[in-house]
Parts: structure tokens; sequence; C-alpha cells
């Protein structure tokens, strides 16, 4: 069994009251580590300790910063096999889904390890002769990055990356559930030559750490990715704290299905974006929109792959669907399906935990299939997080429109069509942050904006660098007058 401490200005401490807690492995209940469970104190100490960094580090080349984040990235690639290998132990999903989360993070590495040659502003004429101008990026200050437990390696290295190469300093919260890689993260920084300070690792759980880094006065940017329930509390909790926020929370995504599409590549991306994870991505599809005149086709299809798909633990590469996080989850997805049933949706298949031999010492729930979903119903409407997919029939392709934009999330859409026309149509008037022709809901890359529209966040984007520093940078206008007297713009414009 593993053991990690927090990481604090440089060094690895156990928390102010000496106190622990364990992870588990969400396939059988082993204990997989051993953390930190910290308090407001540790918290503190962190973010002093990134106070103190931040006057350095912001002064350090960026060149130089982003060669670290080379370093990391190269450390990554190394480690790889391990860390996913620790992953679907932590967190569940089946290996070489594993694999790919930290893929994710090597391409941040290298991909934003190049923006510190770059950090480009902007430069523009002036008004006036005899002057020049320009915009740069500062850095902000203090980080504290929340992150989830669905992604333990990809979505840090989205908040870390960018936060680090511009020249903040850090206070990281991983996920209580998978918080033994967050510590495993960290580690790599500091290896590849992070100096003290920079970035702090504070395990432990939202109600205390996260909490109280959202009321830290030292604390100057909060990146939260996690559920609409706890980023609405983000939103609350700090309203009057003078601080930048980023949050990137729920999803209820859709893949339309038109009557030209190419049903078999279909039903390929809706497997793997509904069953991929185990549901658990915040761009996971949990609705299908069908066209009428293919339905019945269409849901033999699906219901035959579904029957054969394999529960089990990630590990083993017979398994094509691993567990859930926790038990509460499997509850509150548990719940759904019986809501789902009480608004009078058709369970075709699923719908019930999964307890046979090995799978009862796990949290497993069978992928789920509802039909006859009006788009209306709370299971159509409400994320759920897990292996549940709503199928709702349409008749054109206005309709699937409507249809996809109706919830109060916008991530991620998907239509299958052969019909460039329409492809381009959907394109337009899907109303999420991101829109996939011909694939999946799932899969984005990390050089391209990643987020969504109305609930599903607050107007920020991660992943592309240049529009996630928005978030960890704060544009300064600069005014340079080499006239050599006193230039009134707007003012004196006839002096000239
Ligand atoms: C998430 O769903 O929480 O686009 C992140 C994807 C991954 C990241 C997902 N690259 O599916």
């Amino acid at each position: 069994m593993r053991e990690y401490m927090n990481y604090i200005d440089g060094k690895w401490v156990p928390s102010s009251t000496g106190e622990t807690f364990k992870s588990i492995n969400p396939a059988n209940g082993e204990v997989v580590a051993v953390l930190a469970k910290s308090s407001r104190e540790d918290v503190d100490k962190a973010v002093q300790a990134a106070r103190r960094a931040f006057d350095k580090w912001r002064l350090y080349p960026a060149p130089r910063r982003g060669e670290i984040l080379y370093e990391v990235g190269r450390i990554l690639k190394e480690r790889k096999e391990d860390l996913a290998r620790l992953m679907t132990q932590e967190m569940g999903k089946v290996l070489t889904e594993a694999r790919g989360d930290v893929q994710e993070g090597i391409d941040m590495a290298f991909y934003v390890g190049g923006e510190g040659r770059r950090l480009f502003g902007v430069t523009t004429p002036s008004e006036m002769p005899n002057k020049f101008q320009m915009a740069v990026r500062d850095p902000v200050g203090v980080v504290a990055a929340i992150t989830p437990w669905n992604f333990p390696i990809a979505i840090p290295t989205w908040k870390l990356m960018p936060a680090l190469v511009a020249g903040n300093t850090v206070v990281f919260k991983p996920a209580s559930d998978t918080p033994a890689l967050g510590a495993e993260l960290v580690k790599i920084f500091e290896e590849a030559g992070l100096p003290p300070g920079v970035l702090n690792l504070v395990t432990g759980t939202g109600e205390e750490v996260g909490k109280a880094l959202l009321e830290h006065p030292g604390v100057d940017v909060i990146s939260f990715t996690g559920s609409t329930d706890t980023g609405s509390q983000v939103l609350t909790q700090t309203a009057s704290k003078n601080k930048k926020i980023s949050l990137e929370m729920g999803g209820k995504n859709a893949i339309t299905v038109m009557d030209d599409a190419d049903i078999d590549l279909a039903i390929e991306g809706i497997l793997w974006s509904a069953f991929g994870t185990t549901g658990q991505r915040c761009t996971a599809c949990s609705r299908l929109i069908v066209h009428k005149s293919i339905r019945d086709t269409l849901t033999e299809k699906l219901l035959s792959r579904i029957q054969n798909l394999r529960l089990g633990d990630g590990l083993d590469p017979e398994t094509d669907v691993g567990p859930v996080i926790n038990e509460r989850q499997l509850n509150k997805i548990h719940q759904y399906v019986g809501i789902g049933r009480e608004e009078g949706a058709k369970l075709l298949i699923g719908g019930d935990r999964a307890t046979d031999g090995e799978l009862s010492k796990g949290f497993f729930y069978k992928p789920t299939l509802f039909t006859d979903v009006d788009p209306n119903m709370r299971i159509a409407q409400e994320e759920i997080f897990g292996p549940v997919l709503s199928m709702i029939t349409v008749n054109s392709l206005e309709e699937a429109i409507k249809v996809n934009n109706c919830t109060k999330y916008g991530l991620s859409s998907s239509i299958y069509t052969r019909d460039i026309n329409k492809a381009f149509r959907a394109m337009r008037d899907f109303n999420t942050g991101i829109v996939y022709i011909n694939h999946g809901t799932i899969g984005a890359e990390v050089h391209l904006p990643f987020g969504g529209t109305k609930g599903t966040g607050n107007g920020h984007r991660e992943g592309a660098v240049w529009a996630a520093l928005d978030v960890f940078t704060e544009w300064k206008s600069v005014y340079i007058d080499f006239s050599g007297r006193l230039q009134r713009a707007q003012i004196d414009i006839d002096k000239i």
C-alpha cells in the first residue's frame, strides 16, 4: 500500500492534525493508498508558500518555465504504464483508457511547454504620434486547482501547466477519490526541477480543503472542474471575494443519428461515448436522438452490442466497462434509473447493480438503455454520470437540433449523417462548446478549447493554451509616450 503526504514549500509533510484517509479501488474495495487528511491550517501553509514563491517564479524566464514542463512530459512518458495501472486501481477506468488519460497529460506538457516561448502579447498603433502601445499577459498570482476524479492526470495538467507556464504558483487539491494520482503527478513536477513552493499539494475533502481554498484571501484564481452542484457552491461562496473563477461542470451530451447515417459507424461512437469510462465523463453521451425511420434497426443493433459488453476490473484486458467510482455514485445512478421508470421511459437493458461473482466486491452498474424517452424527462435533462443512455425519437433535423439544445448544459454534441448540408447546419446550430461530426461526443484533443456554454461553465475554456491563458493571466495595457510633451488622447487629435 502506498502512502503520501502533502507537498508544501518543496517538502513532503503530514497534515497538521496527523489525520489520514484512504483511497479505495472501486473494482474490489481494496485500499490503494493512505493520504494526509488536511485541515484549514495546512491549506493556509500551502497558500503562504505559494505566495512567497510567486515573487520569484513570475520573474523566472518563461522559456525556462516551459522547459520544466518538457521534463515533466518526458517523465510522464517514461512512467505512463505505471501511472495508468495505478489509475485503473484508484479510479476504475479500463487500462487502455487510463493510458489515454496519461497521454493527454503528456500532450499537454509538450504543447504548453512551448508556450514558454510564445505567451504572445499584442501591439497596436496609437492615435497619437510618437507613442507606442502594447498589451502583455501578466500572471495573476496564486491559483487553486480543484480537480475531479474522472481524469486524475489529464484534468490536473489542463490547470497546472498553463498556470505555471504563465508564471503563477499553485495549490493543487486533487479529488478525494483519486489523491494518489495527484501526489504522483506532483512528484513528477518535483523531479522535473520545479522550485519549492511553486506547486503545492494538499489532499483531503472538499468540505475542508476545498472550502478553505475558496475562502483564503491569498488565493487569486480558482480553477474548478466537477459537478454543477459543487460548481454553483464555488460561485456563491466566492461571490464577494474578488477572485477569478473558472468553472468546468456538467454535461447532458447527445448524439444525433440521422436517417442517412452510417448506422454501424454511429453504433461504435454511441457505445464508446455512452459506456466508455463507464459513462463518467462530462462529455459522455447520455442522450441518443434518433430519426424515426432508423429507430428500430439502430435499437436492435445497439441492444445486441450492449448485451455483449463485459463488466469487470479494468486491469483485465477483456473488460469493456469498469466500475463506477464509489457507492454514493452507484446509488445516485440507480436512483435516476428509478426516476426514468416512474417517468414512463422503457427500460430496454440494464437498470441494476451488477453483483455476479467478483463484481459483488466493487461498484459495478449494468450498461443501461432507456427508449421512448421524452426530452423533458429528468433522465433526459439531468446529468447522471454513469452508464445510462436515454433514446429520444425525432422526425427531422430541426427537431433533433431543438432537442439537442434543450437542456441547461452545453458541453458536447454530435451528429451522424452522410449529408454535408445537414452536418454543417448541425455544426452551426448545436449550442454546445464542442461539436462532433461523424464521431462520438468524447475524445477532445488538448490544443482546441475545451468547455461549454450555459450551465456547463462560466465562459472560460481549458486545453488550448491561448484560450486557457485568459484564466491564468491578466492583460496589462502599456502606453509608452516618447514625444516628450503632454499628448492628450481623444482631446489633442487636431494638434497632430
Ligand atoms: C471530461 O469529460 O471530464 O474529451 C474530460 C474527452 C477527454 C476529456 C474529458 N479528452 O473526452
